[in-house]
């Protein structure tokens, strides 16, 4: 393990290893021997990679794949993902230029495509959070059911990016955005999110297992959920689920 210079939070202990299963259970099996709030594991490549609901994460060498440990306010709040997710784009935004968005609740993603995911993991008081930003991958070897909808920041860029510096770009802004996020500056955590949505004011189709609902995406509320007006005119709120962007209407 290295220590960074600085008075950083995340980051400021940073194990980096060849190959993970997930760096996900890297960091929890550190947790539970004691490693503190701010601790991040990078993996080259992971064999088990992970998204949300346990389905599979494709993480091969060229990707950004890592996880940081938390311990915030209140381990359950749903926030923490969207806070996480501001760090992340508006990080990898400055320091290559590709203009990454956010799709509620935890895609990146670039020209309309899947450029990264995060998932939360919540292990009371901490809270793992793993994050995957397909860097120098190239999105045909990803797997059959992601083609046509994902992408990667070399294959949108046409040039390979410093993992290296986007690595550290990333930490930095997470470091900030969680500063913000831990201050009790909600609002302005939002507000953030709400300016790298590519989600809001479009049409959307919305899954939660059986359930699917469709409808424009007006807002988040002040909870990070996502609001929802029906064709019928009624309000939704959503609290989980997958969207998918459908075609036309809004601002982009
Ligand atoms: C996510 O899940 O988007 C969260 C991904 C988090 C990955 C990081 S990597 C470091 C850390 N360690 C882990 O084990 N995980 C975290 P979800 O929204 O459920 O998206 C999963 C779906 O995305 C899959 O079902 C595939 O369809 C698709 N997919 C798989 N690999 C992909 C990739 N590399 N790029 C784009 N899409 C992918």
């Amino acid at each position: 393990m290295a220590a960074h210079a600085g008075s950083r939070l995340i980051g400021a202990v940073l194990l980096r290893v060849d190959r993970a299963t997930s760096t996900n259970d890297l960091l929890r099996d550190l947790a539970a021997r004691g490693a503190r709030e701010g601790t991040v594991v990078v993996a080259r490549e992971q064999s088990g990679g992970r998204g949300r609901m346990g389905r599979p994460w494709l993480s091969p060498p060229g990707g950004l794949w890592l996880s940081l440990l938390l311990r915030p306010p209140d381990p359950a709040d749903g926030r923490i993902g969207l806070a996480v997710a501001v760090g992340v784009a508006e990080a990898v935004r400055t320091i290559t230029g590709a203009a990454v968005g956010l799709k509620w609740p935890n895609d990146l993603m670039l020209d309309g495509r899947k450029v990264g995911g995060i998932l939360v993991e919540s292990a009371p008081p901490l809270v793992i959070v793993g994050i995957g930003v397909n860097a120098n991958v190239d999105p045909a070897a990803l797997p059959a059911e992601t083609s046509g909808t994902a992408t990667s920041l070399a294959a949108a860029l046409g040039r390979e990016v410093d993992l290296d510096a986007v690595l550290a770009a990333v930490l930095a802004g997470i470091d900030d955005v969680y500063g913000a996020f831990r201050a009790g500056h909600l609002g302005e955590v939002l507000a953030r999110w709400r300016d790298l949505s590519v989600t809001l004011g479009r049409p959307v189709r919305i899954r939660n297992g059986a359930e699917v609902l469709e409808g424009t995406a007006i807002d988040i509320d002040n909870d990070g959920a996502l609001l929802i007006e029906r064709s019928d005119g009624g309000r939704s709120r959503v609290i989980g689920g997958d969207v998918t962007v459908l075609a036309g209407g809004g601002r982009a």
